[in-house]
């Protein structure tokens, strides 16, 4: 090489260093605003410090060594993925570098809440600390939510979240959905992508309705034909359908992978028509149609496909009643980790006051001896039920009284503001209006801390959407009555009073539509939203 040709290359390797160093001095990044940022739910506290965390390819996750710490973070890595393509390594030795999200379990935070957790996110670090995994993992989703969906750069790979702080906790301990799996029957998968989005939307328990008079949705190995004859059809006289025990492990442990919590219900002594035809001694309406004598093909034949309610109940009187329950609460509290067993109670209009007191005085005694929480509709108030049981106030809000009176924890579930299965208005396709029509705006516009009078704050649980499903069958019918309003849910459950706003959140909603579309997500695209395209 001539002397020339040296002078030329090496001043061509200079200019690319200076060029590079350049590259990376010059390179700015947007100012950010992290305040406006469109969560849902709107967080307890945010402040925004205006510069922009790169998420890149060298990004990674480092957690606390604690299992379940570990899984949050894994969790985060594999929704980021998803979400931008990138790859981030967990809990390596190599995730020193700039740009780690750090998921910490703290002795101490501004919260004593579980579910509470702090939210730093500066030009080099995401720092969340929680004190349980059930906090980091509601500080993921906020990280979600937070990441866009489209690159900064899409050539290098770059992401841009805002920076700045957010401390949080729910407002209210319980935030539920309820799905009505009796009178339409939906398979796991179905639980599944439901679970997917109320996780997403910092929601923590899943009610599943299993019995009513259409249809008994859970194997109970002790008394098989509940779902051999029971399970057998559906509103309509579809086919029906029911979970097998390992099915229904299955989404408690899905749930649970997600931080949400089943609430298996078993609707009784009303709503029992399907049960007491599978095995007729149950009967308390002394059908004449049914008798022990009867073969299956009789009995499936004398399932309800109707819709009306109130006709059904068990015969509080008989011993055996008690004994079937017990067997069946038996079988359901051994797959189910979490604290409550939902008996029902509503509607149960053939049901003497009397007998029905009896009944649930019964009953709470099967639950509390199986250890447990026993949670039912807010009938239940009227009987000498314990302080300990939990009241889901739905339609009489003297029950809801008589419940806080009692020292009975209250579940709102107003029907005219959060059955998801009301419809918008009156060309909805789908739903039901015994209760009201409900647009977007009113399943958003109230206030569950004064609603029902006479009930404070202490006195409430926490609320619950129910999704009652006489009238949809298949996924997309659950999302066009869901979607959007279980997001109006979330916020109501999990924002404090004075951080909701319908004007404010209206716009956050708008901008679902890209985590609608990715989930695929068929929501009804109400007229009340400006919908981001
Ligand atoms: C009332 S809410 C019911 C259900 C129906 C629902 C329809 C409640 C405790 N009982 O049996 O499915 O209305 O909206």
């Amino acid at each position: 090489m001539n002397r020339n040709k040296i002078i030329k290359s090496l001043s061509v390797f200079l200019i690319g260093i200076v060029l590079c160093s350049c590259k990376d001095a010059v390179k700015s990044y947007p100012k950010t605003d992290l305040s406006i940022a469109h969560l849902i739910p709107k967080p307890l506290t945010i402040k925004a410090t205006n510069s922009s965390f790169v998420l890149t390819e060298n990004s990674s996750i480092q957690t606390s060594n604690i299992e379940d710490f570990k899984n949050v973070g894994f969790l985060l890595a594999e929704k980021i993925k998803d979400k931008t393509g990138l790859n981030l390594a967990v809990n390596t030795s190599e995730s020193t570098k700039k740009g780690v999200i750090s998921i910490n379990k703290v002795a101490e935070t501004s919260f004593i809440n579980k579910e509470g957790y702090e939210l730093v996110i500066s030009e080099d670090l995401i720092v969340v600390n929680a004190l349980t995994a059930e906090g980091a993992f509601r500080a993921v989703q906020t990280i979600r939510q937070l990441v866009p969906y489209t690159a900064f750069n899409s050539e290098e790979k770059e992401w841009i979240v805002a920076t700045g702080s957010i401390l949080d906790e729910p407002n209210f301990e319980y935030r539920g959905a309820m799905l009505d799996v009796s009178r339409h029957f939906f398979d796991v998968e179905v639980i599944k992508k439901y679970v997917d989005a109320l996780a997403y939307y910092k929601m923590n328990y899943l009610h599943l309705h299993l019995s009513d008079d259409q249809g008994w949705r859970l194997e109970i190995k002790s008394w098989p034909k509940l779902t051999e004859i029971g399970g057998k059809t559906q509103v309509g006289g579809g086919k029906g359908g029911f979970y097998t025990q390992k099915e229904y492990t299955e989404i408690v442990d899905y749930a649970a992978k997600n931080h949400i919590t089943i609430v298996p219900e078993i609707d009784m002594p009303g709503h029992t028509h399907a049960a007491y035809t599978a095995y007729p001694q149950l009967d308390g309406t002394k059908n004449k149609k049914l008798s022990l004598e009867s073969t299956t093909e009789e009995r499936i034949a004398n399932l309800y496909t109707g819709t009306e309610v109130g006709f059904s109940t068990f015969d509080t009187r008989n011993e055996e009643v008690y004994s079937f329950i017990d067997d069946v609460i038996g079988e359901i509290v051994q797959l189910t980790p979490g604290p409550y067993i939902h008996m029902g109670g509503d509607e149960s209009l053939s049901t003497a006051h009397k007998d029905y007191e009896y009944f649930v005085e019964r009953v709470e005694k099967i639950i509390h001896k199986h250890n447990k929480i026993l949670i039912g509709w807010d009938e239940v108030a009227t009987t000498n039920i314990a302080s300990s049981s939990v009241a889901q106030f739905w339609a009489n809000e003297e029950n809801a009284q008589k419940a806080s009176e009692k020292g009975m924890k209250v579940i709102l579930s107003p029907a005219k503001k959060i059955y998801l299965d009301m419809k918008y208005d009156s060309i909805s396709k789908f739903g039901l209006n015994w209760a009201a029509f409900i647009p977007v705006d009113s399943a958003y516009n109230w206030t569950p801390e004064t609603y029902v009078k006479g009930l404070s704050k202490n006195n409430i649980l926490g609320i619950e959407a129910p999704l009652w499903s006489e009238t949809i069958s298949t996924i997309e019918d659950i999302e066009y009555l869901a979607f959007p309003r279980l997001l109006g849910a979330s916020e109501l459950g999990w924002s404090v009073q004075q951080n909701r706003n319908w004007n404010d959140y209206k716009i956050r909603l708008a901008n679902q539509t890209p985590y609608f579309n990715e989930m695929d997500i068929k929501y009804y695209p109400s007229k009340l939203i400006d919908w981001v395209k």
